[in-house]
């Protein structure tokens, strides 16, 4: 039993962060730049503010699809580059310049991408910006590109670069996300440093969730992204061309159509492989669909939990069970050999200071191997940014500081200082020996890989800094991987031959993002 006040009785110590995953690389106004070369792209995944109370490791799991998709577009006689600033290798290249930079902006990196792109115009490349942040707040990122693109860039890419090639190149590109999504390319995985990502297999096999969270990004104004499905075929063929043992679905929810994931799993199975997904934990409603995607190499699951109080959750119009029945729901993805890594959001209208205690007590009795916090933030243009400021609670508007690790509104029953408080708590809770040790599998036989996954996730930042500075991330964790893999295969044959779920044999690799 935690005291609902035991967050606040002590002082917590620093966590250890190098200035490199705090401070973007320098960029030097009097270098001098190469000649520009007429058809090479450079696409940018600019610097972010890492948070030392998390794991490093979430940084380097999987990438984002963001570049690559669209990157899949580009006509045969341009020389396409990518560059993820987050990987410590130094700033983006110059030498010879780009004649177009494209860069993703999400709000907490859109400082940096302004940055970068000022930079970049001053000596001769044409930059173009896409992504959430530019279709939240257009006005403010226009004046440091010359285009945006607002929408999916997969239709829009191909066209400015055929406008700048004709010296027509316009200010704003629109594009929905309404096409058949079985018609877009496969992303340009090829582009992605393998060495550097414990997979560079990010699947997406849909976009889009049925529900409409008021402080999700999927509610902002404007954007509409209906339920849109890859066939099973096109995410299988992606996932053996990319030669990984093991897959992060990057979508926003893969449960949200069951009929969809039955069928997904069943294209999946005689594949070997294995995989973890987000999804929301209605899909508990049907135990064939677990059994299913434990058969079809479903290792574990991001579940949005958001919150333990249904009074938080009807007022963000969040359609989910009741939470007194997550218990039990947990249990049935246990009992099939998966994970679940638990997200939650804190700094709710309807939490008190007891959350961070009642949180980490909950977590720890149903034993989640793995659990993401984020202190609510109202992005721009969404419902929940509306009411704050309509509440006048929104205390400043420093993008970089929305990055969920911030308290960036006033909270209803506690100071912002006692929210960021017990943010840093919970973490330091659930990624102290004793928690770790409390949330051990049930079947000892799971208990050592469950704990060496833990410390190599939750306790090793200054090994995991290590493995990015040198790009061994992949070749590290390569053989743990394929030991899961292993084990896991070994598993679903024993699943397979029993109606009833059977003991699991332990996972290294976490439960996702
Ligand atoms: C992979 C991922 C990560 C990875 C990699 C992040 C990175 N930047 O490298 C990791 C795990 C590290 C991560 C961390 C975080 N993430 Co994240 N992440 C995602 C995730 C699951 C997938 C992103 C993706 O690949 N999407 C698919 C691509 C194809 O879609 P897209 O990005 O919209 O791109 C399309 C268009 O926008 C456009 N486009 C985009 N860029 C460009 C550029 C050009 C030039 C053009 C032409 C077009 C274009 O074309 C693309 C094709 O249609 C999304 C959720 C999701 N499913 O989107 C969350 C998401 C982006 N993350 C989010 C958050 C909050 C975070 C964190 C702050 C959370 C935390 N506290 O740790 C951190 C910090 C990272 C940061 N500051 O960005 C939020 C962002 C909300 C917002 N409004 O900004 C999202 C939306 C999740 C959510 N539901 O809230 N994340
Ligand atoms: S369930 Fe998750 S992905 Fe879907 S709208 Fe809500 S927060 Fe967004």
């Amino acid at each position: 039993m935690i005291a609902p006040d035991e967050p606040f009785l002590c002082s917590l110590s620093k966590r250890w962060i190098p200035r490199e995953m705090i401070t973007p690389p320098a960029l030097d106004r009097k270098e001098q730049v190469g000649p520009v070369e007429p058809h090479y792209a450079l696409l940018i995944n600019p610097f972010y503010s890492k948070d030392a109370n998390a794991s490093f490791g979430k940084h380097v799991l999987t990438p984002s699809l963001a570049l690559t998709s669209f990157a899949a577009t580009t006509p045969e006689h341009w020389r396409v580059e990518y560059w993820d600033e987050n990987l410590l290798d130094g700033r983006p290249p110059f030498r010879p310049m780009p004649r177009v930079v494209g860069i993703t902006v999400h709000l907490t990196f859109a400082r940096r991408a302004f940055e970068l792109a000022d930079w970049y115009r001053a000596r001769g490349a044409k930059v173009v910006f896409g992504g959430l942040h530019v279709l939240s707040c257009p006005d403010e990122c226009a004046p440091h590109a010359d285009a945006l693109a607002l929408g999916d860039g997969v239709q829009l890419w191909p066209r400015i670069l055929r406008d700048i090639e004709a010296n027509t190149l316009q200010s704003r590109y629109v594009a929905t996300y309404e096409n058949d999504y079985r018609e877009d390319p496969s992303p340009r995985r090829s582009l992605l440093p393998r060495r550097s990502f414990l997979t560079t297999t990010s699947l997406i096999a849909t976009r889009g969730c049925h529900n409409r969270c008021g402080f999700c990004y999927l509610a902002t104004d404007g954007l509409r992204i209906p339920y849109r499905m890859r066939h099973p075929r096109q995410v299988v063929e992606e996932f053996k061309a990319d030669d990984q043992p093991y897959a992060v679905f990057i979508d926003n929810n893969l449960g949200s159509r069951r009929d969809y994931l039955h069928s997904l799993c069943a294209a999946l199975r005689p594949l070997n492989k294995i995989w973890s997904a987000a999804v929301t934990i209605d899909v508990t409603d049907d135990p064939g669909l677990i059994r299913n995607m434990a058969l079809a190499g479903c290792t574990g699951v991001f579940v949005g939990f958001e919150s333990l109080s249904d009074d938080n959750l009807a007022d963000s119009h969040k359609k989910t069970p009741k939470t007194s029945d997550y218990a039990r729901r947990v249990r049935i993805l246990h009992d099939h050999g998966i994970q679940v890594n638990g997200s939650f959001v804190l700094g709710f209208d309807h939490d008190r200071k007891d959350v961070f205690a009642r949180t980490a007590e909950w977590i720890e009795e149903n034993r989640l191997e793995c659990a993401t916090f984020h202190i609510l933030t109202p992005y721009p243009a969404t419902p929940l940014f509306r009411q704050m400021e309509a509440q006048e609670r929104i205390l400043h508007r420093d993008w970089t500081l929305y990055d969920t690790g911030h308290a960036v509104f006033q909270p209803k029953h506690m100071t912002a200082e006692e929210l960021e408080h017990g943010y840093a708590w919970i973490y330091q809770r659930l990624f102290s020996h004793a928690s770790i040790w409390q949330r051990r599998p049930e079947q000892w036989q799971a208990i050592p890989l469950y704990l060496a996954m833990s410390y190599l996730y939750k306790r090793s930042n200054r090994f995991w800094h290590s493995l990015i500075k040198h790009d061994l991330v992949n070749p590290v964790w390569k053989p743990l991987v394929e030991m899961t893999r292993w084990r896991h295969v070994r598993y679903r044959r024993g699943l397979a031959q029993h109606a009833s779920p059977v003991a699991a044999a332990g996972q290294v690799v976490s439960a996702g993002v």
